[in-house]
Protein backbone atom coordinates (compact mmCIF):
# COMPACT_ATOMS: atom_id res chain seq x y z
CA UNK A 1 0.00 0.00 0.00
CA UNK A 2 2.96 2.51 1.11
CA UNK A 3 4.35 1.21 -2.10
CA UNK A 4 1.51 1.74 -4.11
CA UNK A 5 0.88 5.20 -2.37
CA UNK A 6 4.29 6.43 -3.36
CA UNK A 7 4.67 5.30 -6.80
CA UNK A 8 1.27 7.19 -7.15
CA UNK A 9 3.07 10.55 -5.76
CA UNK A 10 6.17 9.74 -7.79
CA UNK A 11 4.14 9.61 -10.78
CA UNK A 12 1.93 13.09 -10.19
CA UNK A 13 5.34 14.51 -9.21
CA UNK A 14 7.03 13.20 -12.41
CA UNK A 15 3.49 14.43 -14.74
CA UNK A 16 3.99 17.75 -12.96
CA UNK A 17 7.37 18.12 -13.95
CA UNK A 18 7.11 16.87 -17.28
CA UNK A 19 4.45 19.70 -17.88
CA UNK A 20 6.05 22.41 -16.46
CA UNK A 21 9.12 21.63 -18.46
CA UNK A 22 7.34 21.54 -21.40
CA UNK A 23 5.78 25.04 -20.56
CA UNK A 24 8.97 26.53 -20.43
CA UNK A 25 10.61 24.65 -23.42
CA UNK A 26 7.92 25.76 -25.08
CA UNK A 27 8.12 29.55 -23.71
CA UNK A 28 11.49 28.93 -24.62
CA UNK A 29 10.86 28.02 -28.18
CA UNK A 30 8.37 30.94 -28.72
CA UNK A 31 11.30 32.94 -27.21
CA UNK A 32 13.53 31.57 -29.47
CA UNK A 33 11.28 32.22 -32.51
CA UNK A 34 10.23 35.83 -31.36
CA UNK A 35 13.76 36.93 -31.04
CA UNK A 36 14.85 38.25 -33.79
CA UNK A 37 18.16 36.97 -35.18
CA UNK A 38 20.82 39.42 -36.40
CA UNK A 39 21.96 39.42 -39.70
CA UNK A 40 25.35 40.11 -41.44
CA UNK A 41 25.93 40.31 -45.05
CA UNK A 42 29.64 40.01 -45.10
CA UNK A 43 30.75 40.72 -49.21
CA UNK A 44 33.87 40.18 -50.91
CA UNK A 45 34.71 42.26 -54.22
CA UNK A 46 36.09 39.89 -57.09
CA UNK A 47 36.60 36.82 -55.16
CA UNK A 48 36.44 34.33 -57.28
CA UNK A 49 34.97 30.97 -56.88
CA UNK A 50 38.95 29.37 -56.88
CA UNK A 51 39.82 32.02 -54.88
CA UNK A 52 38.81 29.64 -51.30
CA UNK A 53 40.58 26.94 -49.84
CA UNK A 54 36.83 25.22 -48.76
CA UNK A 55 35.95 25.76 -52.62
CA UNK A 56 38.87 23.76 -53.96
CA UNK A 57 42.03 25.92 -53.89
CA UNK A 58 45.10 24.21 -53.03
CA UNK A 59 48.11 27.03 -53.42
CA UNK A 60 46.02 29.42 -51.29
CA UNK A 61 44.58 28.70 -47.74
CA UNK A 62 41.76 30.62 -46.71
CA UNK A 63 40.71 29.11 -43.09
CA UNK A 64 38.70 31.35 -41.65
CA UNK A 65 35.98 31.57 -44.99
CA UNK A 66 36.22 27.86 -44.85
CA UNK A 67 34.92 27.27 -41.33
CA UNK A 68 31.84 28.84 -42.42
CA UNK A 69 31.85 26.71 -45.44
CA UNK A 70 32.31 23.63 -43.54
CA UNK A 71 30.19 24.97 -40.32
CA UNK A 72 27.25 26.24 -42.83
CA UNK A 73 25.27 25.55 -46.30
CA UNK A 74 28.05 25.72 -48.76
CA UNK A 75 26.50 26.26 -51.92
CA UNK A 76 28.07 25.41 -55.17
CA UNK A 77 25.74 26.64 -57.52
CA UNK A 78 25.57 29.94 -55.85
CA UNK A 79 25.46 33.10 -58.11
CA UNK A 80 25.48 37.09 -58.02
CA UNK A 81 23.39 38.66 -60.03
CA UNK A 82 26.07 40.34 -62.48
CA UNK A 83 30.00 40.44 -63.39
CA UNK A 84 30.60 43.00 -62.40
CA UNK A 85 30.32 45.12 -59.20
CA UNK A 86 27.52 47.66 -59.58
CA UNK A 87 24.77 45.59 -61.15
CA UNK A 88 25.61 42.78 -58.24
CA UNK A 89 24.96 45.11 -56.04
CA UNK A 90 22.00 46.92 -56.74
CA UNK A 91 20.20 43.11 -57.15
CA UNK A 92 21.26 42.12 -53.54
CA UNK A 93 20.25 44.91 -51.93
CA UNK A 94 16.71 45.33 -54.23
CA UNK A 95 16.01 41.54 -55.22
CA UNK A 96 15.29 43.37 -58.52
CA UNK A 97 17.28 42.07 -61.71
CA UNK A 98 19.81 44.55 -62.38
CA UNK A 99 19.13 44.58 -66.24
CA UNK A 100 15.87 46.21 -65.40
CA UNK A 101 17.55 49.02 -64.28
CA UNK A 102 19.59 50.82 -67.06
CA UNK A 103 22.19 52.94 -64.73
CA UNK A 104 22.62 49.61 -62.66
CA UNK A 105 26.33 49.25 -64.87
CA UNK A 106 30.11 50.05 -63.42
CA UNK A 107 29.63 53.77 -62.08
CA UNK A 108 31.98 56.10 -61.95
CA UNK A 109 32.42 57.90 -58.04
CA UNK A 110 30.26 60.72 -59.53
CA UNK A 111 27.25 58.77 -60.43
CA UNK A 112 23.78 59.83 -59.01
CA UNK A 113 22.01 57.01 -56.26
CA UNK A 114 20.86 54.28 -58.55
CA UNK A 115 18.70 52.80 -56.13
CA UNK A 116 15.68 54.99 -56.00
CA UNK A 117 14.22 56.50 -52.46
CA UNK A 118 11.00 54.97 -52.84
CA UNK A 119 12.54 51.53 -53.92
CA UNK A 120 11.95 48.27 -51.24
CA UNK A 121 15.52 47.04 -50.47
CA UNK A 122 16.89 44.77 -47.21
CA UNK A 123 17.89 47.59 -45.02
CA UNK A 124 14.20 49.19 -45.09
CA UNK A 125 12.15 46.33 -45.08
CA UNK A 126 14.38 44.81 -41.82
CA UNK A 127 14.59 48.39 -40.25
CA UNK A 128 10.67 48.11 -40.87
CA UNK A 129 10.73 44.88 -38.72
CA UNK A 130 12.51 46.88 -36.25
CA UNK A 131 16.03 46.23 -37.04
CA UNK A 132 18.70 48.67 -36.77
CA UNK A 133 20.37 48.69 -40.13
CA UNK A 134 24.33 49.49 -40.92
CA UNK A 135 26.54 49.17 -44.33
CA UNK A 136 30.52 49.26 -43.73
CA UNK A 137 32.61 49.03 -46.81
CA UNK A 138 32.32 49.62 -50.35
CA UNK A 139 28.97 51.40 -51.81
CA UNK A 140 29.34 51.54 -55.85
CA UNK A 141 25.59 52.53 -55.99
CA UNK A 142 25.64 56.12 -56.96
CA UNK A 143 25.61 58.98 -54.44
CA UNK A 144 23.65 62.52 -54.52
CA UNK A 145 21.31 63.37 -57.21
CA UNK A 146 24.22 64.49 -59.97
CA UNK A 147 27.04 67.34 -59.39
CA UNK A 148 27.72 66.19 -55.99
CA UNK A 149 29.34 68.92 -53.72
CA UNK A 150 31.76 66.76 -51.41
CA UNK A 151 32.07 69.48 -48.85
CA UNK A 152 28.34 69.06 -47.45
CA UNK A 153 25.99 65.97 -46.69
CA UNK A 154 25.95 63.88 -49.46
CA UNK A 155 22.44 62.65 -50.44
CA UNK A 156 20.60 61.02 -51.03
CA UNK A 157 22.93 57.56 -50.28
CA UNK A 158 23.12 54.50 -48.30
CA UNK A 159 21.00 56.47 -45.33
CA UNK A 160 18.16 57.62 -47.70
CA UNK A 161 17.68 53.86 -49.03
CA UNK A 162 17.21 52.23 -45.45
CA UNK A 163 20.51 52.29 -43.44
CA UNK A 164 20.46 54.08 -40.15
CA UNK A 165 24.08 53.99 -40.26
CA UNK A 166 26.62 54.07 -43.28
CA UNK A 167 30.48 54.26 -43.28
CA UNK A 168 31.76 54.17 -46.62
CA UNK A 169 33.69 54.48 -49.67
CA UNK A 170 32.07 55.72 -52.88
CA UNK A 171 32.27 53.69 -55.07
CA UNK A 172 35.75 51.65 -55.52
CA UNK A 173 39.42 51.57 -54.52
CA UNK A 174 40.71 52.49 -57.73
CA UNK A 175 38.35 55.53 -58.13
CA UNK A 176 37.95 58.66 -56.77
CA UNK A 177 37.07 60.84 -54.49
CA UNK A 178 39.28 58.36 -52.35
CA UNK A 179 37.37 59.51 -48.87
CA UNK A 180 35.84 58.17 -46.16
CA UNK A 181 32.14 58.83 -46.04
CA UNK A 182 29.93 58.23 -43.06
CA UNK A 183 26.42 58.83 -42.94
CA UNK A 184 27.40 61.46 -45.78
CA UNK A 185 30.06 63.47 -44.67
CA UNK A 186 33.48 62.80 -45.62
CA UNK A 187 35.17 61.98 -42.94
CA UNK A 188 38.50 64.45 -41.64
CA UNK A 189 37.34 66.74 -43.65
CA UNK A 190 39.09 70.13 -43.91
CA UNK A 191 36.75 72.93 -45.34
CA UNK A 192 40.06 74.85 -45.77
CA UNK A 193 41.00 72.28 -48.59
CA UNK A 194 37.63 71.49 -50.33
CA UNK A 195 37.22 68.36 -52.50
CA UNK A 196 37.03 68.65 -55.97
CA UNK A 197 35.77 65.59 -57.99
CA UNK A 198 35.65 65.27 -61.97
CA UNK A 199 35.67 62.33 -64.51
CA UNK A 200 36.08 64.14 -67.21
CA UNK A 201 38.80 67.27 -66.63
CA UNK A 202 41.68 67.31 -64.33
CA UNK A 203 42.14 70.18 -62.26
CA UNK A 204 44.77 72.21 -63.30
CA UNK A 205 48.30 71.78 -62.19
CA UNK A 206 47.55 68.20 -60.58
CA UNK A 207 49.66 65.54 -61.45
CA UNK A 208 48.02 61.97 -63.51
CA UNK A 209 49.28 58.85 -63.06
CA UNK A 210 49.81 59.63 -67.18
CA UNK A 211 52.18 62.28 -67.21
CA UNK A 212 53.95 61.86 -64.24
CA UNK A 213 54.78 58.14 -64.06
CA UNK A 214 57.51 59.51 -61.57
CA UNK A 215 55.02 60.41 -58.54
CA UNK A 216 53.73 56.60 -59.11
CA UNK A 217 54.96 53.22 -57.03
CA UNK A 218 52.44 51.31 -58.81
CA UNK A 219 52.46 51.33 -62.15
CA UNK A 220 48.54 51.64 -64.44
CA UNK A 221 48.45 48.71 -67.18
CA UNK A 222 45.22 50.04 -68.47
CA UNK A 223 43.20 53.06 -67.39
CA UNK A 224 43.76 53.83 -64.33
CA UNK A 225 45.82 56.75 -65.28
CA UNK A 226 44.35 59.58 -64.01
CA UNK A 227 44.89 61.72 -60.26
CA UNK A 228 47.13 60.19 -57.99
CA UNK A 229 46.55 59.17 -54.65
CA UNK A 230 49.14 57.92 -52.12
CA UNK A 231 51.44 57.13 -55.32
CA UNK A 232 48.92 54.87 -56.71
CA UNK A 233 46.97 55.95 -59.69
CA UNK A 234 42.97 56.39 -59.86
CA UNK A 235 40.60 56.41 -61.91
CA UNK A 236 38.94 60.14 -62.23
CA UNK A 237 40.53 63.35 -60.92
CA UNK A 238 40.39 64.85 -57.47
CA UNK A 239 41.85 67.91 -56.10
CA UNK A 240 41.83 68.87 -51.94
CA UNK A 241 40.71 67.02 -49.33
CA UNK A 242 44.41 66.39 -48.31
CA UNK A 243 43.27 65.54 -44.80
CA UNK A 244 40.32 63.07 -45.87
CA UNK A 245 41.95 60.90 -47.99
CA UNK A 246 42.26 57.15 -46.94
CA UNK A 247 45.25 55.03 -46.50
CA UNK A 248 44.91 51.84 -48.92
CA UNK A 249 47.66 49.90 -46.52
CA UNK A 250 44.97 50.18 -44.01
CA UNK A 251 41.70 50.28 -45.39
CA UNK A 252 40.99 46.32 -44.44
CA UNK A 253 41.74 47.13 -40.66
CA UNK A 254 39.72 50.34 -41.02
CA UNK A 255 36.49 48.56 -42.24
CA UNK A 256 36.81 45.95 -39.82
CA UNK A 257 37.17 48.20 -36.59
CA UNK A 258 34.44 50.33 -38.16
CA UNK A 259 32.38 46.83 -38.60
CA UNK A 260 33.03 45.54 -34.61
CA UNK A 261 32.31 49.05 -33.47
CA UNK A 262 28.38 48.80 -35.47
CA UNK A 263 28.12 46.13 -33.65
CA UNK A 264 29.20 47.03 -30.65
CA UNK A 265 26.78 49.83 -30.68
CA UNK A 266 23.83 48.36 -31.73
CA UNK A 267 23.73 44.88 -30.68
CA UNK A 268 21.15 45.35 -27.80
CA UNK A 269 19.00 45.52 -31.00
CA UNK A 270 18.45 42.99 -33.64
CA UNK A 271 20.63 44.52 -36.18
CA UNK A 272 21.60 43.86 -39.68
CA UNK A 273 24.91 44.71 -41.07
CA UNK A 274 26.27 44.97 -44.86
CA UNK A 275 29.90 44.25 -44.45
CA UNK A 276 31.30 44.99 -47.96
CA UNK A 277 35.01 44.37 -48.15
CA UNK A 278 36.97 45.67 -50.88
CA UNK A 279 39.10 42.90 -51.50
CA UNK A 280 40.44 41.55 -53.91
CA UNK A 281 39.80 44.24 -55.95
CA UNK A 282 42.60 46.86 -57.66
CA UNK A 283 44.66 48.28 -56.55
CA UNK A 284 45.65 45.55 -54.46
CA UNK A 285 47.36 47.00 -51.37
CA UNK A 286 47.84 44.74 -48.16
CA UNK A 287 49.00 45.82 -44.83
CA UNK A 288 52.94 45.18 -44.65
CA UNK A 289 52.16 42.25 -42.12
CA UNK A 290 50.18 40.16 -45.13
CA UNK A 291 52.83 41.49 -47.53
CA UNK A 292 54.41 37.97 -48.75
CA UNK A 293 52.25 35.76 -46.90
CA UNK A 294 50.62 34.05 -49.88
CA UNK A 295 53.52 33.97 -52.11
CA UNK A 296 51.28 34.77 -54.74
CA UNK A 297 51.72 38.78 -54.91
CA UNK A 298 49.73 41.48 -53.84
CA UNK A 299 45.80 39.83 -54.96
CA UNK A 300 47.02 36.30 -52.89
CA UNK A 301 47.88 38.61 -50.26
CA UNK A 302 44.76 40.68 -50.29
CA UNK A 303 42.72 37.43 -49.90
CA UNK A 304 44.75 36.07 -46.97
CA UNK A 305 44.12 39.18 -45.30
CA UNK A 306 40.27 39.51 -46.16
CA UNK A 307 40.14 35.87 -44.83
CA UNK A 308 41.83 37.30 -42.16
CA UNK A 309 38.99 39.83 -41.50
CA UNK A 310 36.50 37.29 -41.71
CA UNK A 311 38.06 35.24 -38.89
CA UNK A 312 38.26 38.63 -36.84
CA UNK A 313 34.74 39.55 -37.19
CA UNK A 314 33.43 36.32 -36.75
CA UNK A 315 35.17 35.49 -33.33
CA UNK A 316 34.57 39.07 -32.20
CA UNK A 317 30.65 38.10 -32.51
CA UNK A 318 31.83 34.99 -30.59
CA UNK A 319 33.04 36.68 -28.03
CA UNK A 320 30.32 39.02 -27.36
CA UNK A 321 28.02 36.15 -27.17
CA UNK A 322 26.08 37.16 -30.48
CA UNK A 323 27.49 34.19 -33.00
CA UNK A 324 24.21 31.83 -32.20
CA UNK A 325 21.53 34.24 -32.80
CA UNK A 326 23.73 36.01 -36.15
CA UNK A 327 22.50 34.72 -39.83
CA UNK A 328 25.73 35.01 -41.46
CA UNK A 329 25.54 35.11 -45.70
CA UNK A 330 28.85 34.86 -47.24
CA UNK A 331 29.54 35.91 -51.00
CA UNK A 332 31.26 37.64 -53.59
CA UNK A 333 29.82 40.37 -56.10
CA UNK A 334 31.24 39.26 -59.25
CA UNK A 335 33.95 36.59 -60.27
CA UNK A 336 37.80 36.98 -60.22
CA UNK A 337 40.34 39.00 -62.59
CA UNK A 338 44.15 38.77 -61.90
CA UNK A 339 45.31 41.91 -64.09
CA UNK A 340 42.52 44.28 -63.90
CA UNK A 341 44.54 47.64 -64.75
CA UNK A 342 47.74 47.38 -63.08
CA UNK A 343 51.12 46.22 -62.77
CA UNK A 344 50.75 44.57 -59.63
CA UNK A 345 52.90 41.04 -59.60
CA UNK A 346 49.55 39.29 -59.76
CA UNK A 347 49.86 37.98 -63.31
CA UNK A 348 53.80 36.78 -62.67
CA UNK A 349 53.21 34.98 -59.29
CA UNK A 350 50.03 33.43 -59.72
CA UNK A 351 51.72 30.18 -60.46
CA UNK A 352 49.33 26.62 -60.52
CA UNK A 353 46.42 28.94 -58.51
CA UNK A 354 42.97 28.83 -60.90
CA UNK A 355 41.12 32.12 -59.55
CA UNK A 356 37.94 30.80 -61.05
CA UNK A 357 38.63 27.21 -60.42
CA UNK A 358 37.27 24.55 -63.26
CA UNK A 359 35.01 27.47 -64.60
CA UNK A 360 35.21 28.98 -67.49
CA UNK A 361 35.77 32.68 -67.59
CA UNK A 362 36.16 35.33 -65.11
CA UNK A 363 35.28 39.49 -64.11
CA UNK A 364 32.89 40.54 -66.91
CA UNK A 365 32.66 37.00 -68.32
CA UNK A 366 29.12 35.59 -69.41
CA UNK A 367 30.42 31.90 -68.75
CA UNK A 368 30.02 30.81 -65.67
CA UNK A 369 32.92 32.32 -63.48
CA UNK A 370 31.63 35.97 -64.18
CA UNK A 371 28.66 34.73 -61.72
CA UNK A 372 28.88 31.56 -59.94
CA UNK A 373 30.73 32.73 -56.76
CA UNK A 374 31.82 31.66 -53.31
CA UNK A 375 28.25 31.42 -51.39
CA UNK A 376 27.90 30.28 -47.82
CA UNK A 377 25.13 30.49 -45.06
CA UNK A 378 25.99 30.28 -41.66
CA UNK A 379 24.51 30.55 -38.29
CA UNK A 380 26.13 28.46 -35.25
CA UNK A 381 23.64 26.10 -33.76
CA UNK A 382 20.44 26.78 -36.27
CA UNK A 383 22.16 26.03 -39.74
CA UNK A 384 23.01 22.06 -40.02
CA UNK A 385 26.63 21.80 -42.00
CA UNK A 386 26.06 21.05 -45.59
CA UNK A 387 27.06 21.30 -49.63
CA UNK A 388 23.87 22.23 -51.56
CA UNK A 389 24.03 21.80 -55.15
CA UNK A 390 21.00 23.95 -55.57
CA UNK A 391 20.81 26.96 -57.59
CA UNK A 392 20.74 30.17 -56.24
CA UNK A 393 21.24 33.49 -56.89
CA UNK A 394 21.89 36.95 -54.27
CA UNK A 395 18.47 37.88 -55.82
CA UNK A 396 16.99 35.77 -53.75
CA UNK A 397 18.09 37.13 -50.04
CA UNK A 398 15.58 39.89 -50.35
CA UNK A 399 12.49 37.75 -50.12
CA UNK A 400 14.10 34.76 -47.90
CA UNK A 401 15.54 37.29 -45.30
CA UNK A 402 11.43 38.76 -45.42
CA UNK A 403 9.96 35.53 -45.07
CA UNK A 404 13.10 34.96 -41.89
CA UNK A 405 11.58 38.00 -39.56
CA UNK A 406 8.24 38.18 -40.70
CA UNK A 407 7.86 40.59 -43.31
CA UNK A 408 5.21 40.20 -46.38
CA UNK A 409 7.88 42.34 -48.30
CA UNK A 410 8.13 40.46 -51.66
CA UNK A 411 9.76 41.68 -55.09
CA UNK A 412 9.05 39.27 -58.36
CA UNK A 413 12.59 38.46 -59.46
CA UNK A 414 13.70 37.09 -55.97
CA UNK A 415 12.65 33.87 -54.88
CA UNK A 416 11.65 33.29 -51.84
CA UNK A 417 13.86 30.09 -50.52
CA UNK A 418 14.68 30.64 -47.03
CA UNK A 419 14.27 26.62 -46.56
CA UNK A 420 17.05 26.28 -49.30
CA UNK A 421 19.07 28.54 -47.38
CA UNK A 422 18.72 27.23 -44.08
CA UNK A 423 19.98 24.19 -45.29
CA UNK A 424 16.34 22.27 -45.31
CA UNK A 425 15.51 21.88 -48.85
CA UNK A 426 17.17 21.99 -51.88
CA UNK A 427 14.31 23.21 -54.13
CA UNK A 428 16.33 26.27 -55.01
CA UNK A 429 15.87 28.08 -58.44
CA UNK A 430 14.63 26.28 -61.81
CA UNK A 431 16.12 29.76 -64.32
CA UNK A 432 17.71 32.55 -63.70
CA UNK A 433 19.04 35.44 -65.72
CA UNK A 434 23.14 35.98 -65.46
CA UNK A 435 24.22 39.43 -66.66
CA UNK A 436 28.01 40.25 -67.62
CA UNK A 437 28.06 43.79 -68.70
CA UNK A 438 24.74 44.49 -69.92
CA UNK A 439 24.52 41.02 -71.81
CA UNK A 440 22.41 38.09 -70.76
CA UNK A 441 22.35 34.98 -71.11
CA UNK A 442 19.81 31.95 -69.77
CA UNK A 443 20.24 29.56 -66.90
CA UNK A 444 17.28 26.93 -66.48
CA UNK A 445 17.73 23.87 -64.51
CA UNK A 446 21.41 22.53 -65.27
CA UNK A 447 21.46 24.45 -68.91
CA UNK A 448 22.88 27.27 -70.15
CA UNK A 449 22.12 29.57 -73.63
CA UNK A 450 24.09 32.49 -74.27
CA UNK A 451 22.64 34.35 -77.29
CA UNK A 452 24.93 35.87 -79.57
CA UNK A 453 26.55 38.59 -78.75
CA UNK A 454 28.80 41.18 -81.66
CA UNK A 455 32.37 41.89 -79.83
CA UNK A 456 35.67 40.16 -78.64
CA UNK A 457 35.85 36.70 -77.53
CA UNK A 458 38.83 37.62 -75.33
CA UNK A 459 39.08 40.64 -73.51
CA UNK A 460 42.94 41.04 -74.19
CA UNK A 461 43.05 43.82 -71.77
CA UNK A 462 42.20 41.61 -68.83
CA UNK A 463 42.93 38.25 -70.31
CA UNK A 464 39.04 36.97 -69.94
CA UNK A 465 36.72 35.23 -72.64
CA UNK A 466 34.09 37.27 -72.41
CA UNK A 467 31.70 34.83 -73.59
CA UNK A 468 30.52 36.91 -77.09
CA UNK A 469 30.11 34.46 -80.19
CA UNK A 470 28.21 34.96 -83.14
CA UNK A 471 26.40 32.25 -82.77
CA UNK A 472 24.10 30.91 -79.61
CA UNK A 473 26.11 28.67 -77.18
CA UNK A 474 23.95 25.92 -75.10
CA UNK A 475 26.02 24.26 -72.73
CA UNK A 476 24.65 21.31 -69.97
CA UNK A 477 26.49 22.58 -66.75
CA UNK A 478 25.57 18.67 -65.22
CA UNK A 479 28.60 17.35 -67.66
CA UNK A 480 30.09 19.85 -68.99
CA UNK A 481 31.01 22.13 -65.94
CA UNK A 482 34.39 23.91 -68.26
CA UNK A 483 31.72 24.85 -70.77
CA UNK A 484 33.53 23.53 -73.58
CA UNK A 485 30.81 21.52 -75.83
CA UNK A 486 28.59 23.97 -77.04
CA UNK A 487 25.50 21.61 -78.07
CA UNK A 488 23.85 24.55 -79.63
CA UNK A 489 23.27 22.94 -83.13
CA UNK A 490 23.65 18.69 -82.10
CA UNK A 491 20.22 19.89 -79.25
CA UNK A 492 18.54 22.23 -81.36
CA UNK A 493 15.20 21.46 -79.30
CA UNK A 494 16.77 22.31 -75.78
CA UNK A 495 18.21 25.69 -77.85
CA UNK A 496 14.56 26.76 -78.84
CA UNK A 497 12.92 26.01 -75.77
CA UNK A 498 15.70 27.86 -73.86
CA UNK A 499 15.28 30.75 -76.46
CA UNK A 500 11.87 30.91 -76.22
CA UNK A 501 11.98 31.23 -72.38
CA UNK A 502 14.89 33.71 -72.23
CA UNK A 503 12.60 35.58 -74.50
CA UNK A 504 9.48 35.64 -72.30
CA UNK A 505 11.86 36.58 -68.96
CA UNK A 506 13.30 39.36 -71.03
CA UNK A 507 10.07 40.62 -72.59
CA UNK A 508 11.87 40.34 -75.87
CA UNK A 509 13.96 43.93 -74.81
CA UNK A 510 17.38 41.69 -75.22
CA UNK A 511 17.96 42.87 -78.09
CA UNK A 512 18.80 46.58 -77.27
CA UNK A 513 21.07 45.11 -74.76
CA UNK A 514 24.68 44.27 -77.06
CA UNK A 515 27.44 45.94 -76.66
CA UNK A 516 30.37 45.31 -74.05
CA UNK A 517 30.94 48.17 -72.03
CA UNK A 518 34.65 47.04 -70.75
CA UNK A 519 36.99 49.06 -72.66
C1 LIG B 1 36.63 48.87 -64.84
C2 LIG B 1 38.06 49.14 -64.41
C3 LIG B 1 38.46 48.06 -63.42
C4 LIG B 1 37.48 48.01 -62.28
C5 LIG B 1 36.07 47.85 -62.80
C6 LIG B 1 35.03 47.90 -61.73
C7 LIG B 1 39.39 50.17 -66.20
C8 LIG B 1 40.15 49.96 -67.45
N1 LIG B 1 38.93 49.09 -65.59
O1 LIG B 1 36.21 49.89 -65.71
O2 LIG B 1 39.75 48.27 -62.96
O3 LIG B 1 37.58 49.18 -61.52
O4 LIG B 1 35.77 48.88 -63.71
O5 LIG B 1 35.10 46.78 -60.96
O6 LIG B 1 39.22 51.32 -65.77
S1 LIG B 1 33.87 46.39 -60.11
O7 LIG B 1 34.24 45.19 -59.37
O8 LIG B 1 33.61 47.50 -59.22
O9 LIG B 1 32.77 46.14 -61.02
CA1 LIG C 1 33.57 43.56 -57.96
Amino acid sequence: MKNKNSRVAILIFTTIIFFASCNSTKKQEKKAQSQKPNIVIIYTDDLGYGDVSAYGATEIQTPNIDKLAKGGVMFTDGHASSSTCTPSRYALLTGVYPWRNKDARILPGTAPLIISTEQMTIPKMLHEKGYHTGIVGKWHLGLGAGNVNWNETVTPGPNQVGFDYSYIMAATQDRVPTVYIENGDVVGLDLNDPIEVSYSVNFEGEPTGKNNPELTTMKWHHGHNNSIVNEIPRIGFMKGGEAAKWSDIDMADHFLSKAKQYVQENKTEPFFLYYALQQPHVPRTPHPRFVGKSGMGPRGDVIVEADWCVGEFINFLENEGLLENTLIIFSSDNGPVVNDGYYDDSVEKLGNHTPSGELRGGKYSLFEAGTRVPFITYWKGRIQPKISHSLVSQLDIFSSLAELVGSDARVDDSNEILDVFMGESENGRDELILEATSRTALRKGEWIMIPPYNGAALSKAVNIETGNAKEYQLYNLAIDIGQQHNLAKSNNEKLEEMIAAFDEIRDNDSAEITELELK
